[in-house]
């Protein structure tokens, strides 16, 4: 099965509505599907078989789709195109969109809690996913964001988009390690790849958002219009793409240090993600 399958056949337990049907418009849009599968590539590069992911795979996608509906809304960026598609809130309406993300968020974790693993690994898994997706993760980043300074520093930035990106990226890592039963420090040391893939993501992201157009990317940008200081306006394009090229190289050493972990596939993704053009 591949991840749009899965992902029908994780909605298809949710009682037919209207919530419903936004739920299913964002959520099946597209996208990239890069959370869940960094998720199947841990796993399968500590030898496991990634379907004992397919719970958690699917609720991290689902926490990501809303993330986006609700940065969409009016109340934050306010943007019309995600997906290639009207935004959430166009298509249907904005309470509409504020319930769609509410029930992607909350089938999420009641997936995850189905997860056919050892029960404390989907314990384990739980704490994980809430503390990377909440207010000591990406809901604190998206704060930082919304409260951001005019004159903010690279290191500003830098703590926003560690947050706001970042930990929504390593915890696929963090999972695929829980469920492959290694010790906390190296859950530790996914949580690390998974900051710094989320910077050099987010400086990528800025550095397409002024290169592409919104039919390229298949999305509004907001940035320019709501004045937000981004790491290109910064450090400059030239200087970005050099640190851009830097951060995923140092993610691709730290993946291939990992003991016991065949990281040819993953380092693979790696390279895929740093070569994409939206
Ligand atoms: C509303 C709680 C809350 C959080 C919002 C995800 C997010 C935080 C905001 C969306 C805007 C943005 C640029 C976030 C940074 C993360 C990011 C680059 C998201 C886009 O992820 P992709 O490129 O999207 O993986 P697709 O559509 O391919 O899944």
């Amino acid at each position: 099965m591949n991840m749009e399958e899965l992902l029908e056949r994780a909605l298809s337990n949710v009682t037919e509505s209207r919530v419903k049907e936004a739920m299913r418009y964002s959520l099946m849009a597209g996208g990239k599907r890069i959370r869940p599968n960094l998720l199947f590539e841990v796993l399968k590069g500590y030898g496991i078989d990634p379907m004992k992911g397919y719970e958690f795979a699917c609720a991290l996608e689902m926490i990501h789709t809303y993330s986006l509906i609700h940065d969409d809304l009016p109340a934050m960026d306010n943007d019309d195109l995600r997906r290639g598609r009207p935004t959430n809130h166009k298509q249907f309406d904005e309470a509409t969109a504020i319930l769609a993300g509410d029930g992607l968020l909350t089938e999420a974790f009641h997936l995850a809690a189905s997860a056919a693993v050892d029960p404390a690994i989907v314990v384990k898994g739980i704490r994980i996913l809430s503390e990377m997706a909440g207010p000591d993760g990406m809901v604190y980043g998206q704060i930082l964001d919304m409260n951001e300074d005019p004159a903010s520093t690279y290191v500003d930035i830098r703590k926003v988009h560690k947050y706001k990106t970042g930990c929504l990226l390593s915890a696929p890592l963090m999972i695929g390690a829980a469920i492959a039963e290694q010790p906390d420090d190296i859950i530790e040391a996914w949580h690390e790849v998974g900051e710094k893939l989320g910077l050099a993501f987010q400086i990528q992201d800025d550095i397409l958002d002024i290169t592409k157009t919104a039919e390229d990317l298949g999305k509004s940008n907001s940035d320019a219009r709501n004045e937000k200081v981004t790491v290109v306006n910064l450090l400059g394009e030239e200087a970005s793409r050099a640190e851009v090229a830097a951060l995923y190289s140092d993610c691709r050493s730290q993946i291939a240090k990992f003991r016991g972990f065949d990281s040819a596939s993953l380092i693979k993704m790696v390279d895929a993600i740093e070569a994409r053009m939206k």
